[in-house]
Order: C-alpha cells, then sequence, then structure tokens
C-alpha cells in the first residue's frame, strides 16, 4: 500500500510542499516522444471535459469522466465548448503522422488537450492521462489529491498495428464480466485486440443456432470436471460491444482440425466412425481431429464461421492449426485448403497458429508463431519463407509471450513446458528481428495469450498477466529505439501502485524494484 498512501497523506493547500507531478513519459508503454516543459496542471473541483460533438468523443469523455469521479470526488461535467480548466478530447484531421491510433496530449497551467485524427487515439490519450495522475486515481472511492500532470507534449503511436492478448475461456470458462474486466485492465496498456480460443478438447464456449449442441452439450465441463459454461449470442456481442468500446476488436479463435473434443463428443457425424467420444476434462493435447474426408465437416466449419463472423465485425477469423497430431499431414493440408475459403467467404481474413506454414497459407493470411529458442532451424525458416510469400506474421514466441509459463520455479500457478519466463526475459527481444529471413514489413505485431489449463479465477489470470503483459504491451506498442530493459524495469516499477489501486495481484518480481 506504501506509494498510494504516501501520495493520500500529501498536504493538499500548499502546492509546494506537495510532491512533484509523474514526470512525463514515465509511462508504459513508452511514448514515441516527450518534450516536458512549462507549468503542470492541477486538476480541481471546477475541472471540466470538454468534447466536440461527434458521438464517440461524447462517449469517450463520458468514459474518462467515470475513471476520474470515484476517486477525485470532483463532478467534471463533460461538455462541448472551449474554455480553461479543462481537459479537452479533440478530433484533428490535420496530424497525419499521429496515423489511425496515434494522438498528441500537452498539458499547461489551463488544461490538458488530447489531439487524434480518431477516436481510437484519443482513448490511446486518455490511457497516458491515467498513467500520469498519482496511482491512487484509479482507486474506487475517494482519495486525496493534489492531481496534477506535469507541464509539455506526447506525441504518440504505435509501432505496431496488432497489439494482441489471447484468453483460453476453453479450459476454463470465464463469464462475461471476468472477460470484460480483462479487456479494461489490458485497455490501460494499449492493446487493441482480444482473441478469445473459444473452443477446444474440454470445452465450446459459443452458442451456434444451425449446431445447438456444441455449446449446450460440448459447454457443460472444463478442465477438473467443472461445470464449464459458454457465452450466448446476446452475451457474445456484449463483450464485443465492450471491447470496441475500449477500441480494441475481438478475433475469434475455432481452432481445427485438433483440440476439438468437445464437437467431436456433441456430435457423432462429425467422427469419421460415427461414434461420439466422451467429453475431456484432462489436460492433454493433440488427439482429437476432425473427419477431413467427410462432407458434413465442412458444413459445420462453415455454418459455425458464417454465425460468429455475423457477430464479429473482426477482420480476422482464427481457424487454430496448432497441435494436429491426430490428423495425417496430408490430411491437414487438405482441410486447410477447404477451410481457408470457408473463412474468405465470409468475409474475413485467415489467421492460424504458425503450422499452417506446413500447408499453403491463402494470401495475406496471419500466420501467429508460437515458437520460442527450442523451434528447430526447419520450422522458422518454413514461417519466414510463407512470410516472404505475402503472409503476415503475429510473435507470440511461447517461451517470451505466454502468459501462463511460470515465472520461476516456485509460480504456484501455469506450465513450464517452454521454461520459466522471468519479467526480463519476457520483455527482453525485439519483434522486428526476431524470426530471421521474415521481412520486417511482414511482422503485424505481438500477442500475449494466456492459456488457463491451470487458471480458474480472475486473480489467478492477472496474478499470471501482471508485470508480463505490459511488457509485451510496449513491445507492440514503443519504438524500437525505446528499447531498454533497465529504464523499463523503473518505469515497471511505477506501476506497482497502480496495480494495487486496480485490484490487481500482481507477482513481484524480484527484478524489478518496486518502490
Ligand atoms: C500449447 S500453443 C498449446 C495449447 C496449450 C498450451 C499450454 C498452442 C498453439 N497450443 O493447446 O494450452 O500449449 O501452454
Amino acid at each position: 500500500l506504501g506509494a498510494a498512501a504516501s501520495v493520500s497523506a500529501a498536504p493538499v493547500a500548499t502546492g509546494a510542499t506537495a510532491p512533484p507531478p509523474r514526470p512525463l513519459g514515465q509511462i508504459v508503454p513508452a511514448p514515441a516522444s516527450v518534450a516536458p516543459g512549462g507549468a503542470p496542471f492541477t486538476l480541481n473541483a471546477g475541472t471540466a471535459i470538454r468534447v466536440d460533438a461527434s458521438p464517440q468523443v461524447r462517449a469517450l469523455g463520458a468514459y474518462l469522466a467515470g475513471v476520474l469521479r470515484p476517486s477525485t470526488g470532483y463532478r467534471l461535467p463533460v461538455t462541448t465548448g472551449h474554455g480553461g480548466n479543462a481537459i479537452a478530447l479533440r478530433l484533428a484531421a490535420s496530424d497525419r503522422a499521429l496515423g489511425e491510433e496515434g494522438y498528441r496530449l500537452s498539458a499547461g497551467r489551463s488544461g490538458v488537450t488530447i489531439t487524434a485524427r480518431r477516436p481510437a487515439g484519443l482513448f490511446h490519450g486518455v490511457q497516458t492521462l491515467r498513467q500520469l495522475l498519482p496511482a491512487a486515481v484509479e482507486r474506487r472511492s475517494r482519495q486525496r489529491g493534489p492531481w496534477r500532470i506535469a507541464g509539455g507534449t506526447v506525441r504518440d503511436a504505435p509501432r505496431y498495428a496488432y497489439r494482441g492478448a489471447m484468453l483460453d475461456v476453453s479450459r476454463h470458462f470465464f463469464t462475461v464480466r471476468q472477460v470484460e474486466r480483462y479487456i479494461d485492465e489490458l485497455a490501460l496498456y494499449k492493446i487493441n485486440t482480444l482473441h478469445l480460443h473459444l473452443s477446444d478438447d474440454q470445452g465450446w464456449r459459443i452458442a451456434i443456432d444451425s449446431w445447438p449442441r456444441l455449446a449446450s452439450y460440448g459447454g457443460s465441463t472444463e478442465v477438473g470436471g467443472g461445470k464449464g459454461g459458454h457465452y450466448t449470442k446476446a452475451q457474445f456481442r456484449e463483450i464485443v460491444a465492450h471491447a470496441a468500446s475500449r477500441y480494441m476488436q475481438v478475433v475469434p479463435e475455432i481452432d481445427t482440425p485438433g483440440h476439438t473434443n468437445a464437437a467431436l463428443a456433441s456430435y457423432a457425424d462429425l467422427n469419421c466412425n460415427g461414434v461420439a467420444p466422451p467429453l475431456y476434462t484432462g489436460t492433454d493435447v493433440g488427439f482429437s481431429s476432425l473427419c477431413v474426408p467427410k462432407q458434413i465437416t465442412y458444413r459445420f466449419v462453415d455454418d459455425v464461421v458464417r454465425e460468429i463472423a455475423a457477430m464479429s465485425p473482426s477482420r480476422y477469423f482464427h481457424i487454430g492449426g496448432d497441435e494436429a497430431h491426430s490428423t495425417p499431414h496430408d490430411q491437414y493440408v487438405t482441410y486447410m485448403d477447404k477451410a481457408q475459403p470457408i473463412v474468405a467467404r465470409h468475409g474475413r481474413t485467415v489467421m492460424a497458429w504458425h503450422q499452417l506454414a506446413s500447408g499453403h497459407p491463402a494470401p495475406g493470411a496471419v500466420l501467429q508463431y508460437w515458437g520460442g529458442d527450442f523451434t528447430g532451424q526447419a520450422e522458422r525458416k518454413q514461417v519466414a519463407d510463407a512470410a516472404v510469400h505475402g503472409a503476415k506474421l503475429v510473435l507470440s514466441p511461447a517461451d517470451r509471450a505466454y502468459l501462463d509459463m511460470k515465472y520461476d520455479a516456485r509460480t504456484p500457478l501455469g506450465q513450464a513446458w517452454a521454461g520459466y519466463v522471468e519479467v526480463d526475459r519476457s520483455y527482453d527481444w525485439n519483434p522486428g528481428a526476431y524470426l530471421p529471413g521474415a521481412p520486417p514489413a511482414a511482422i503485424l505485431g505481438v500477442e500475449a495469450p494466456i492459456w488457463t489449463e491451470t487458471l480458474k479465477t480472475s486473480a489467478d489470470i492477472e496474478y499470471m498477466a501482471f508485470p508480463r503483459l505490459p511488457g509485451i504491451a510496449e513491445l507492440g506498442w514503443s519504438p524500437a529505439s525505446t528499447h531498454d530493459w533497465n529504464a523499463y524495469r523503473t518505469r515497471l516499477a511505477a506501476q506497482g501502485p497502480r496495480f494495487e489501486a486496480l485490484g490487481i495481484d500482481y507477482y513481484r518480481s524480484p527484478k524489478v524494484p518496486w518502490s
């Protein structure tokens, strides 16, 4: 509680004894450029949030007010118009360099102005503003100020367009509320993609009208034999809408042709031998496969992709493709040759785990690389070659970016098949130079997956994700020139009181100088 408590105890009346505002730039992910200078802004009871008339900017103003009101206790009216003592959110088409997600934040005595070309940029600028305020601003009860923001200007835009986090809701089911909580935590670090792993051997988690037993039966258990669960269509739409309000796309994954026991158990016809296997609640992988020669397999894939695509506006549809150890390789390639055009017919770009590189990735397909230092040259080269031939890459090296890997031998949760992944190891790699032979322009971005064989609650997820997730987010957002573990660990340490204020029980890594 240390830092937050000392902030609360700071005198308010005299600016002279108040602690200095947080230095501009001491945020995660590191901003592209910072020009400190001038007087700070102090948020007070008279501060207004100024927006322009567009509904999206108004909604952003309301969102910002929702973050700031409980802890400051100020009214913070959201109004149109101009004037001092304000936080202003402004769309300005002129500043092309800011791109689709960039923003400029200027702070001085009379206020803070966040400017962007698109609402997404304003949203990211708001996340920066949150981090520039004392950590106690994140508490949901009234706290003592002062609420100061250092003077100067931050100009910021992301290195990569795709900055993702994956949540496996199949091994253990997570409710809409739990997913939305994670979305809100990811947004603080400028993650813009939530990849939902919606099906696996242990559970099918999304209602499909044309194949109702997938959810009602295939979703009825989970690892360890608990009762599992699934999202109704209304609930899935709610997740998509919540993510959209945080400027985050949802990429749905239906893992095929392996990792399909829950579907095979739900419909006997999907099995080559016509016999449905029992539901599965263990943690083995690689034992299930869709029946590649059967016609019904492709009717199934078509129905599932159509119904899910109708609910999710994301460009990408993830069809899995990993660990298909029970599918002979020639059949795997045949399956993917048939499944990919189905995704295209429903207007989506194929995303798949990098094993698709062993077949024929469709033009523009996105391969998600989950290898690591343990991966052989031939496999790496296959992926790099696919990128040379037009595939895009999202990098999720298991021994760096997998949030379910244990930090060290004492970590009570998680797995260790890719080794222990301490916070420095997770942060200290360069996505731009990671896969030799892959053209830098083929790198779409990074993603931090969290598999949930051992994870059941929000607290479990948070302990594994924090503090590694902010590091992967920084690799996705910040210019390579800012990459430096020693500087990062200090900035990360300053996030500790923020995690606490948000109720996130994080791993106190000995590699980080927590205050
Ligand atoms: C491998 S990585 C898997 C998942 C497991 C994970 C556990 C990948 C594409 N497949 O099925 O849950 O390891 O860390």
